[in-house]
Parts: structure tokens; C-alpha cells; sequence
């Protein structure tokens, strides 16, 4: 938002709002974006929308000119961190579904590799859907993995890489689980911009998930095969 012109948010309508967001991801304005994401709360949008029309229609304008040597790392990491302070205040609010806990998740980036938004994103939305997720964070060896698995028990393993030169990094996680013996007991989702389902079919992975909401109906889906087989 430049300093000569005095928006009024209020006077947005929800296409102008949701372009100011983008505008102000873009130039890495945290107190803006917060601004603006609790104006469209105000307004009774959903979290989700915001999250995905706002925030992650802007970051994908951020990759682009990433891409295209426009923008540089250190701009990246200010829109980043406007993300970030977007989604602190939908996290909560995207958990709030009072359901009952359906399975548990364990997720991390892995070895080698620092983005945590999209990993974030879906936990956020596992977590909205009634999973209890545990974020390993970024950078995660296998023993990192291995060790989260023996201590939570969980029903899924989720693992995200952005990358090519971290993506074959899930192969060395999905080749220990199955040299400790416990390859068969956890659900291995994968996903990250540069993997695909073939991907994940090579590395022995159970699925590759496309964005967060497919990881959430995989999810869901993979935990209805697993409760009936026990029945
Ligand atoms: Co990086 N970066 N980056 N970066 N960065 C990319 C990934 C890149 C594609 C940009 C580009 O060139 N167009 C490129 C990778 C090229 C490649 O490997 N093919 C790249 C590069 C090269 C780099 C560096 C090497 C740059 C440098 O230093 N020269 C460096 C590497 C650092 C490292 O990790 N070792 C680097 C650094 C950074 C920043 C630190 C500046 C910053 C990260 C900040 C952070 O995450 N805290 C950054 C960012 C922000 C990006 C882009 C612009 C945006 C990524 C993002 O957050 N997208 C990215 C370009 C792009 O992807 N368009 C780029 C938004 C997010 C919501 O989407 O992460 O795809 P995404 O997640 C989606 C799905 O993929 C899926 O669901 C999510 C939500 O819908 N998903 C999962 C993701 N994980 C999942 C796990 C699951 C399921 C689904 O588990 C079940």
C-alpha cells in the first residue's frame, strides 16, 4: 500500500481487498496483511477463503517473479513472513471445528530444505479437519523422523520438500522405515511444487498430495481403509 493514497478497507470490495492482499504480500507488509485478513473476517469470509483467494494467490504471484529473477531472497523472506503473520490468525480459527480427533499426523520438511509454508498450510488444515498434528519443523533427518514416529505413534507420516535436490531425500526416510520393520504401519503422504504422483509412486509413498486440501481428503481416506481393515 504506498504512502500517498489512503485506502479505506472498508470500501473494498472483496476482489479489491483480496488484490490488495496480494500487493502487500508481494512487498512484505505483515501489520497490512493482518489488517487486511481480520477486515475480511470482519466481513464473515471464511478462513479458508481468505487463506487460499488472499494469501496463497499472492504467494503464487511471489514465485513467479521469484522465478523469473524479479524478485530475491530476501524479498521472498519478507512476503514470507507477511504470510505467516496472515495465517497466525487463521490458524486457530481453521482448527476450530470442535471435531473429534480422527488420526494423528506427524509432518516435517525435509533434510536439506527450509520452506515451511506449504507444510505449515497443511497442518493447519489436517488440524482443522480433526487431525493432531506434530510439526517437526524444517530440516528434518531421518533420524529426526524416526524418532518423532517411535515417540507419537502416529497414523501418518507427512513429508514435504520443495526442491529437486530435496525431494529424493524421502526415498532415504521411506527406505528406514522399512529397514526398522515399520514401513506398514504408518500412511507415508508426500508433497511439495516439484513432486508428482509418479514421484511418489517410485519412492514407495502412499500418496502425493496436490495441496493442502487433497492432503486432507487423502487423509481422510487412507484412515477410512485403515479403521476398516482393523474391524
Ligand atoms: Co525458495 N524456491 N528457495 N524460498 N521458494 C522455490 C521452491 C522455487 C520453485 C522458486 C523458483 O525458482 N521458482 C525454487 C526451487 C527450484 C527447484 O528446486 N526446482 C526455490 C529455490 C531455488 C530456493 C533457493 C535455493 C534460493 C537460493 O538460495 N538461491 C533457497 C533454498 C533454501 C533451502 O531450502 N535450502 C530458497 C529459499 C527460499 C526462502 C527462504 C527465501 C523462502 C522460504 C520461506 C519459508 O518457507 N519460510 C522461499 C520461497 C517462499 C519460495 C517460493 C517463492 C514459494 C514457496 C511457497 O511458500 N509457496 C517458491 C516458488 C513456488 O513454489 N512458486 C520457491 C506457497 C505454498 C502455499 O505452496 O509450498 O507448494 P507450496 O505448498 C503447497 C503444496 O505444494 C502442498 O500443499 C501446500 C499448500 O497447498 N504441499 C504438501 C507442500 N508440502 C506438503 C506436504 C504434504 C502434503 C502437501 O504432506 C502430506
Amino acid at each position: 500500500m504506498s504512502d500517498e493514497e489512503e485506502i479505506i478497507l472498508s470500501e473494498l470490495s472483496r476482489e479489491e481487498l483480496y488484490e490488495l492482499m496480494h500487493e502487500d504480500l508481494y512487498d512484505g507488509y505483515a501489520a497490512e496483511i493482518e489488517e487486511e485478513v481480520h477486515e475480511a473476517l470482519s466481513r464473515g469470509y471464511t478462513p479458508y477463503d481468505i487463506l487460499t483467494g488472499g494469501l496463497v494467490a499472492g504467494m503464487d504471484i511471489v514465485g513467479i517473479d521469484f522465478r523469473d529473477g524479479i524478485l530475491f531472497v530476501p524479498e521472498v523472506l519478507m512476503a514470507a513472513k507477511a504470510m505467516k503473520a496472515g495465517m497466525g490468525i487463521l490458524r486457530p480459527l481453521l482448527a476450530e471445528t470442535g471435531a473429534p480427533r480422527i488420526g494423528k499426523m506427524v509432518i516435517g520438511t525435509v533434510k536439506g530444505d527450509i520452506h515451511d509454508i506449504g507444510k505449515n498450510l497443511v497442518g493447519m488444515m489436517m488440524e482443522g479437519a480433526g487431525f493432531e498434528v506434530i510439526d517437526l519443523g524444517i530440516n528434518n533427518s531421518v533420524d529426526k523422523y524416526l524418532g518423532a514416529i517411535k515417540e507419537h505413534e502416529p497414523d501418518i507420516l507427512g513429508m514435504s520438500a520443495l526442491l529437486t535436490t530435496t525431494m529424493p531425500y524421502m526415498r532415504v526416510v521411506i527406505q528406514a522405515l522399512k529397514e526398522e520393520g515399520i514401513r506398514q504401519d504408518i500412511i507415508v503422504l508426500v508433497g511439495g511444487a516439484p513432486l508428482n504422483e509418479t514421484f511418489a509412486e517410485d519412492i514407495e509413498a502412499d500418496a502425493y498430495c496436490r495441496d493442502a486440501a487433497v492432503a486432507v481428503e487423502t487423509a481422510k481416506k487412507f484412515m477410512q481403509i485403515r479403521q476398516a481393515s482393523r474391524q
